[in-house]
């Protein structure tokens, strides 16, 4: 297997910890690129943080392909969300996944759709909130078929969201969203922490497994905590995985020792 390696960043620097360079493009996709790497992933509040036509001579220079963009920063900055109440939150989150997807499809990118669901539903109103969740990606998903764009649904941890936790709660989404080209992105941080068996999350994904999020259960680069990954890579294996591992990382003990960690890991896993 080859699976591609790429390392998530930020132009701007943010409160969301797990990037590399946040706040350094420029040093993020020189370090990428220099290390190894296939591609980058960034992590975006808006498309206004970045010049499209200027990322594209950037990467294009080194070599590197775009391989998602994340959302997760407009809800943890900008408290934008499908799950909000307010129709007006409703529809500028939904307007920003719009804009990703314009511009992912320019790079032949994913679209993350990750906490920009919301964290927790407005007085306990959890129904509806599930509701105006499945509504807006439903409405993201449109938009996305019509782009060309794949959409990923990450599972994220309860203690950061309490709209699907699992895998299998992704799965469910896609189900209620009705889109066959959307998939799942599963990262091992949060598996670590929801899933009963990371092998057998992985494996119940199956073929709607589109992006994958390497990290280990400290956060830390993968290899640099206690998630066995020789059972990771041997479940990717086992359900044909051929996308993105995306090393969504702290930068401990620095942002380069991390990248460089990650890409070394990698290396000896994907090929053990
Ligand atoms: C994002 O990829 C992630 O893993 C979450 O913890 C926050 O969006
Ligand atoms: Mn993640």
């Amino acid at each position: 297997v080859a699976w591609r390696t790429s390392m998530a960043t930020s132009p701007a620097p943010s409160v969301f910890g797990p990037l590399l360079f946040a706040g350094d493009l420029g040093r993020a996709i020189e370090a990428a690129a220099a290390l190894g790497f296939e591609g980058i992933e960034i992590s975006l509040r808006s498309t206004a943080e970045v010049d499209a036509g200027r990322l594209e001579e950037q990467l294009q220079v080194v070599g590197l392909a775009l391989s998602a963009l994340g959302s997760g920063r407009a809800f943890l900055e900008e408290g934008l969300c499908f799950a909000d109440p307010d129709d007006g939150v409703r529809r500028a989150a939904v307007a920003r996944i719009r804009e990703h997807i314009t511009l992912a499809g320019r790079f032949g990118a994913l679209v993350i759709i990750g906490l920009i669901r919301g964290a927790r539903p407005a007085d306990g109103g959890a129904e509806a909130a599930d509701r105006r969740i499945v509504r807006c990606l439903r409405e993201c998903a449109e938009a996305a078929g019509e782009a060309g764009v794949g959409l990923v649904v990450e599972a994220i941890n309860r203690y950061e969201t309490a709209f699907y936790n699992t895998a299998e709660d992704a799965l469910q989404l896609l189900d209620a969203v009705g889109s066959s080209r959307a998939g799942v992105l599963l990262d091992v941080f949060h598996m670590n922490i929801e899933e009963v068996s990371i092998a057998g999350a992985v494996r119940a994904a199956g073929s709607r497994l589109h992006y994958f999020h390497i990290v280990d259960s400290n956060r830390w680069a993968p290899g640099w905590g206690h998630v066995d990954y020789s059972d990771v890579g041997e479940a990717l294996r086992s359900v044909g995985y051929a996308g993105w591992v995306s090393a969504e990382i702290l930068p401990r003990p620095d942002a380069l020792a991390a990248a460089r960690q990650a890409r070394t890991f990698v290396a000896g896993w994907a090929t053990a």
